[in-house]
């Protein structure tokens, strides 16, 4: 997001997603084959990893909570991915976050609350029904998708640990799997990726705690085992394969602020009004319509949320708190 603006991401990415979908077909081979010879270590466990993100996740469809946009597919969404630890490049996680370790796994949920708690993922997948929700992910960088993903409201693990009245915040951390993450060698960002939401975004029902996207276990570059899906704020805000939830009584400092003050506010709230410092929030590109000629789509207040969530900042002047 600091590295390029949006207009220098289309062609070299036309050029790079072939590049990208060959080595991705590459490593899917690597694993089969080492599958099959028995080979020991790494190459194992990626071919378990692979077989692993082909398990079925199914969720009810929650109507009310979808967006009727045609759907973003199966292959771009886990091929076009931001996520730093694995790489900068949008072909870099589907290529590396295989040897992400998603088992065992663990959130412990702490802070200001009654009865912190450490999770299992185990438990978290049983903790409330599974649904699937079709929301939109608009990213700071001027693109977007539609994406079914499937999990349930944030709200109800919260509501396990019970806030106290000095939860005023919650903070977001995510896994640093160093040999695994050459992102995380590279130090892009100061690990690790940390964000943060106002206790009654968290508490929204639209903010979501993801586990599948597609009817499937979610792919290892989109998250894995669990993600946030925050859907009327860019797409940042939303961390991957996250590790610990704190409940605190001071606003967050995350890692795009710490990296970039000027550049990204702490609310981040999809704003077409509100340009980024070094480029326009107006209009988006559509990942999977961006043909040459393809007219951008307008970026849409909340991200098209407006109804659900504007009361949140009733009073707050959205410039200022971008
Ligand atoms: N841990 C972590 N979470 C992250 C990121 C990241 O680099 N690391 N990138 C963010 C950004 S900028 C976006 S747009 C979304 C992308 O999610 P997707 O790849 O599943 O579409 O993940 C967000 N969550
Ligand atoms: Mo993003």
């Amino acid at each position: 997001m600091l590295i390029r603006k949006p207009d220098d991401i289309i062609p070299s990415d036309i050029t790079s997603e072939a590049v990208w979908r060959s080595r991705r077909d590459l490593i899917l081979r690597a694993g089969v084959a080492a599958a099959g010879l028995g080979l020991p270590g790494w190459a194992a466990r990626g071919a378990f990893a692979q077989g692993a993100a082909a398990g079925t996740l199914a969720g009810q469809p929650n109507a009310a909570f979808s967006v009727m946009d045609k759907q973003t597919s199966f292959a771009d969404i886990t091929s076009y991915n931001n996520y730093y630890e694995f790489g900068v490049d949008k072909g870099e996680p589907a290529s590396n976050a295989g040897k992400l370790r998603t088992r065992p796994w663990t959130v412990s949920v702490e802070g200001e609350v009654g009865k912190p708690r450490t999770f299992d993922i185990d438990e978290l997948l049983k903790l409330a029904p599974m649904e699937e929700r079709v929301y939109r992910l608009r990213c700071v960088e001027g693109w977007s998708m539609v994406i079914p993903w499937v999990g349930y409201s944030l709200s109800a693990l919260l509501k396990q640990v019970e806030p106290t009245g000095n939860a005023k915040y919650v903070e977001f951390v995510t896994a640093v799997q160093r040999e695994n993450m050459p992102g995380v060698r590279a130090a892009i960002l100061d690990w690790p990726y940390v964000e943060g939401l106002r206790i009654d975004e968290a508490m929204h029902p639209l903010a979501m705690l993801v586990f599948g996207v597609y009817g499937k276990v979610l792919p290892n570059q989109n998250g894995a085992p669990l993600r946030l899906a925050v859907p009327w704020k860019y797409g940042f805000k939303s961390g991957k394969s996250l590790v610990k939830i704190r409940l605190v009584e001071k606003q967050p400092v995350s890692s795009w602020i710490k990296a970039a003050p000027q550049e990204y506010g702490f609310y981040a709230n999809v704003n077409p009004t509100v340009p980024h410092p070094r480029w326009s929030q107006a209009t988006e590109r559509r990942i999977g319509e961006d043909g040459l000629f393809t007219p951008k789509r307008k970026t849409l207040m909340f991200n098209g949320y407006a109804d659900q969530v504007a009361s949140l900042y009733q009073g707050m002047d959205l410039k200022a708190n971008y």
